[in-house]
């Protein structure tokens, strides 16, 4: 057990539930499935693999439901069983489907059925997650259809295979042996993306070479097309916007130059003859020293028409990004994004949406909502979260995120009435956005666990589970997957999702706490970094962000401050400019307070950060002796790598916690309240450590 596996594993039911494993084989008698299109090949062998595994042996092929038990699954069209059966699967869409325990021909029966393969893809995965989980499928009723259209993973890969903010080896993409070497592995991430329902993938990164736009990268990027097809997945690229003059030899890339929307089409063309179903591209402009439209003195919806257009006539679509900030040092750089795009709502084409990062700094362990989320109700927004750990520890810290994403998708933006969610925003519900979508920045790469611990698999996965419905809960996601990726025994269920719950809580607490955001170090962003000042730009620093003085410490965010709090919808506006109405976790990402600020526990601020601080440490701690407790209960080889990155985690948990305290003590000039312990170590120590090979940026 490598983790290589994922939640996919298959393990055979009947060693620990003979019973159920008994019922399960006689709801699956005989299998009846089409295999005329790749996709139908695609469900048959997954099928056949996954009841192979948890029962033994694969269900034989039949015609005909001449036995109880079949498992039938396809289309009205695929399949004339389903066909006569006339389901109610209107309203399912192209990627919906249901699973029904029904009676054909005088046999008890269970139907996976769909509009298109894709949904009887989807469903035959839900299906085999029963029987994983080890749910009851007698009687059986489900209806599922995705609530957005683009559910997309980012790799921020280079072509030479290093990966940005990647820490789980290298990119996967192995661009030098494509075409003509498929690696089995393209084959296996497919199913597992196809398994929580993302539909969409964005093979290189977001700070985009021209070279991906060349034939012969193309045609690389044609080939994983052609495996990933089958799996309803459609691969997009990320452009470069001065392409035309890197790899086109134009003068220009000005958005409104005849050559230039000359060349983008021809370039388009090129790419769809090659990939039909050609997703479009995902453009960062104008953002950290990128390319874009403001070169030449247009917008940003200049630029993404001019894209737009080009892909318009094959049905491609344009997403581009709102993570952008000037290169004056701005005032709050939290404002920068509705300020650049509030203005453009409306100008952009009916083919375009935009890509605004969960909140308004950068994929922090904890940020309040993006204040463009329900501020733009002509444009469609696509959510964007980071699932690799940039911001979280990295690969070795245990942060489960489903309670990140599900916060921010739970957020109240208020814009028409209490209780209009961001998820309201990115279903597309609230604003009738005919586009919707949820990009997650991958954490996939070459190491055989994929995403570098087996702990961050969860992330991928809940990222897709949340896309595929913005409003499922992130604890009932942790117990699915933990049963699927480790054990359905309560023993070791019931232990794993309650470590992974409170586990980003416990990063945001020794990293983060109370709102405080950006203090990590230079670059690579590995470890503290209070005390970062200076250098290109004064939102890269950490002491731009904590302004801590002898006075007090925060960001005051306020009417009185820099007014990012009037970027929000009114009522929340005025909850966000009130210490005392400001959720306490936000609390000094708007407010700069006393240091004797009286919290809501009654402690003054000082106190309660190193409470907090020291709360994120024991919680590390726990996480251990829990872990510790599972061995023998789950896989050697598996539980011995968690129990070390543990081990790393809880060391560095505590340099966190040290290095801040020191640091911060510097300004509040407080003791630490009773009983807790001083920082190992003196404040020039912490600042002296350096981390050449920390897994950087660039
Ligand atoms: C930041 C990363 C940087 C990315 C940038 C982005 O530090 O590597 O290029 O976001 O999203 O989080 O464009």
């Amino acid at each position: 057990e490598d983790g290589y596996e994922l939640w996919l594993r298959y393990q055979p039911v009947a060693a620990a539930k003979p019973e159920r494993a008994k019922d399960y084989r006689v709801h699956a008698t005989v299998l009846i499935a089409s295999d005329r299109t790749p996709t139908q090949v695609a469900t048959l062998t997954e099928l056949q693999r996954g009841l192979e595994g948890l029962l033994g042996s694969a269900p034989a092929l039949a015609d005909a439901a001449t036995v109880d038990g079949a498992l039938i699954v396809g289309t009205p069209s695929s399949s004339p069983l389903i066909e006569r059966l006339r389901l109610k699967t209107a309203g399912l869409g192209r990627e919906g489907y249901l699973i029904r325990s029904v009676v054909v021909d005088g046999h008890a029966a269970t139907v996976i059925a769909a509009n298109e393969d894709i949904g009887a893809l989807y469903g035959a995965f839900h299906y085999l997650r029963l029987l994983q989980t080890q749910q009851p499928v007698g009687a059986l009723d489900i209806r599922e259809a995705p609530r957005t259209q683009l559910r997309m993973l980012d790799h921020w890969d280079n072509l030479d295979r290093h990966v940005e903010r990647g820490y789980a080896g290298q990119s996967i993409w192995d661009w030098h042996k494509l075409p003509d070497y498929i690696d089995p592995r393209y084959t296996d991430y497919a199913r597992a993306n196809a398994s929580i329902g993302i539909n969409a993938t964005v093979l290189n990164n977001v700070n985009a070479s021209a070279q991906q736009l060349t034939p012969m990268v193309i045609a690389k990027a044609a080939a994983l097309a052609g495996v990933f097809r089958p799996y309803g997945i459609r691969v997009f690229l990320s452009a470069r916007f001065s392409a035309p003059v890197e790899i086109g030899g134009l003068k220009t890339a000005d958005p409104l130059d005849p050559q230039v929307r000359q060349w983008w089409k021809a370039k388009v063309d090129e790419i769809y003859a090659a990939i039909p179903d050609f997703g479009g591209f995902l453009v960062k402009a104008n953002s950290e020293g990128q390319p874009g439209p403001q070169d030449y003195g247009r917008t940003h919806a200049d630029g993404a028409n001019l894209l737009a257009d080009a892909v318009k006539p094959h049905g491609g679509t344009v997403i581009w990004r709102a993570f952008v900030y000037s290169h004056e040092t701005p005032d709050d750089r939290a404002k920068q994004a509705y300020s650049e795009f509030v203005p453009l709502d409306g100008k952009f084409r009916d083919n375009v949406m935009v890509q605004v990062k969960n909140g308004a700094i950068d994929f922090q362990p904890r940020e309040p909502f993006h204040p463009l989320f329900g501020a733009m109700p002509k444009t469609p927004l696509m959510m964007e979260f980071q699932i690799t750990k940039e911001y979280l520890g990295f690969a070795t810290h245990l942060a489960y995120l489903g309670p990140l994403f599900e916060e921010t998708l739970r957020a109240d933006t208020k814009v028409q009435a209490d209780g209009t969610t961001v998820a309201e925003v990115v279903d597309g519900s609230l604003h009738g956005y005919k586009l919707t979508g949820m990009a997650g920045v991958a954490n996939i790469g070459s190491d055989r666990n994929w995403s570098g611990s087996h702990f961050d698999q969860a992330n991928w996965y809940a990222f897709g589970r949340l896309a595929w419905n913005p409003e499922s809960s992130s604890r009932d996601i942790a117990e699915e997957w933990a049963r699927m990726t480790f054990s359905n025994d309560a023993g070791v269920v019931q232990p794993v999702v309650s470590m992974m719950m409170g586990s980003r809580e416990a990063v945001v607490d020794y990293m983060t706490p109370l709102g405080l955001h950006h203090l990590m170090g230079r670059g690579h962003h590995y470890g503290p970094g209070p005390w970062v000042e200076g250098g290109p730009r004064a939102d890269w620093t950490a002491v731009y962000y904590h302004r801590a003085t002898q006075d007090g410490i925060g960001f005051d965010r306020t009417t009185r401050g820099s007014d990012a709090v009037s970027q929000y919808a009114k009522p929340v506006a005025a909850q966000f400019n009130d210490p005392q109405r400001t959720p306490e976790e936000f609390l000094l990402w708007f407010h700069h307070l006393p240091w004797d600020y009286t919290t809501t526990s009654g402690r003054p601020l000082w106190d309660e950060l190193v409470v907090h601080y020291t709360q994120g440490v024991d919680y590390v701690r726990g996480m251990r002796t829990t872990w510790a407790g599972l061995a023998g209960r789950i896989d050697p080889e598996r539980h011995a790598q968690v129990a070390a990155f543990l081990a790393i985690q809880e060391k560095e948990a505590q340099w966190w916690r040290d290095a801040s305290i020191a640091y911060f003590q510097t300004f509040s000039q407080r003791p630490l309240p009773a009983g807790y312990a001083p920082p190992a170590h003196t404040l020039d120590y912490y600042e002296s450590l350096e981390f050449p090979f920390a897994p950087g940026n660039g």
